[in-house]
């Protein structure tokens, strides 16, 4: 049994040594120390053993098994300075007096489409309105007409702070914020209230070709005496025509969201597949872009509003998903990746 521990001992040596990477570190490691390596194999023979001879091989065992652990440690960390050290060392050198290759940067597809959709609304007489990334429950969703416990809860899961505040999972958590700020021009001058607010999302959820975790959305709201679906159908679709400039097919379907009510969900149909389906659009051939809706009375009534006297309608445009599409972008995790060789195709509609 004793002879067995040298043995393995042996091995080992003889295998690190000739180990060059970390992967091979790693096959050794669990070669030696995973729960079905070699030493815990050693350990099942203990059975047969008296009990001074269990304590000293057991001994052993645990002795070899941090000493394997060390070896394996100290060789990764050998392995990596050697890296450092190669790579420093192949450096090219350089000649200062070279002439300069200029490389301009360019804007972020995302800022691109954000920047087209502030210039539509502008001109439409919205106010740009910015918001902070960090809320309190009330702002994302108690003052949205989602009490704590209520199911709707569960379609957006965030990031939370401890002292309780939350990376906002939707601007419309700026709702409250915007009618609490412009309520009094609109009743006291009859201003409607108009503005879009766009803004970095988060969400806890996994990640897919049209899933991100940090995306951007821009809200937008239109306040007024005697808003109805018919103006917010108009102004979905200048925006739409505006920043695509070409026939592209829409569907609308109801859509339920506890901030409004009726509630929609203008979809697109796939640019990326031309609606045939593939993973940008989940194999549906349609895209969900721009959920909509008449806002509820009681998210008016929170925001100073009388619902009796005025109605509004409120949208919140996935400002990532329509950057994919108007630049036929198929996975939308490449516009997070910082990856110059996708992002950099855009500089030709730099400003
Ligand atoms: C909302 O966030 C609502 N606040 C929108 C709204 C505003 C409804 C005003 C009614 C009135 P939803 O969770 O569906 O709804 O997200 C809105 C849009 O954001 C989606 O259609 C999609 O385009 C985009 N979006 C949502 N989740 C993600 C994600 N994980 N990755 C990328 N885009 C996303």
């Amino acid at each position: 049994m004793f002879e067995k521990v040298n043995e393995l001992q042996k091995k080992f040596s003889e295998s690190l040594q000739a180990a060059d990477s970390s992967q091979e570190l790693e096959k050794i490691r669990v070669e030696f120390l995973g729960k079905k390596g070699s030493v815990t194999d050693l350990l099942k023979g203990m059975k047969s053993l008296g009990v001074e001879e269990k304590k000293q091989y057991g001994q052993q065992v645990n002795k070899l098994k941090s000493e394997i652990s060390d070896a394996i440690s100290k060789k990764v960390e050998e392995l990596h300075k050697a890296a450092v050290e190669r790579e420093i060392n192949s450096v090219p050198e350089f000649d200062v007096s070279a002439p300069a290759r200029l490389r301009r940067g360019s804007y972020h597809p995302i800022t691109l489409v954000q920047r087209d959709c502030e210039r539509v609304f502008r001109s439409m007489g919205f106010t740009v309105e910015d918001y902070s990334e960090i809320v309190s429950d009330y702002e994302c969703f108690e003052s949205l007409n989602i009490p704590k416990d209520h199911p709707a809860r569960d379609m957006q899961d965030t990031y939370y702070l401890t002292n309780g505040q939350l990376l906002k999972s939707q601007t419309s958590a700026a709702q409250n914020a915007i009618y609490k700020k412009y309520r009094k021009a609109l009743i006291e001058q009859g201003k409607p209230i108009k503005a879009v607010f766009p803004g970095r999302c988060f969400r806890n959820e996994a990640t897919d070709a049209c899933h991100e975790n940090t995306f951007f959305q821009m809200e937008g709201v239109m306040v007024d005496k005697n808003i109805g679906i018919p103006n917010l159908i108009f102004f979905m679709k200048t925006m739409l025509s505006e920043v695509f400039r070409k026939d592209i097919k829409v569907r609308l379907r109801t859509g339920f969201f506890p901030f409004v009510e009726p509630g929609f969900e203008l979809d697109i149909s796939c640019l990326i597949c031309g609606g045939e389906g593939c993973p940008s659009c989940k194999h549906s051939g349609w895209l969900e872009l721009c959920p909509c809706g008449m806002i509820h009375p009681e998210v008016l009534r929170e925001g100073g509003i009388d619902p009796e006297e005025y109605t509004g309608f409120a949208f919140g445009v996935g400002l990532t998903r329509l950057g994919m599409m108007k630049y036929n972008i198929a996975d939308i995790r490449d516009l997070n990746s910082g990856d110059l060789k996708c992002l950099s195709q855009f500089t030709q509609d730099r400003e």
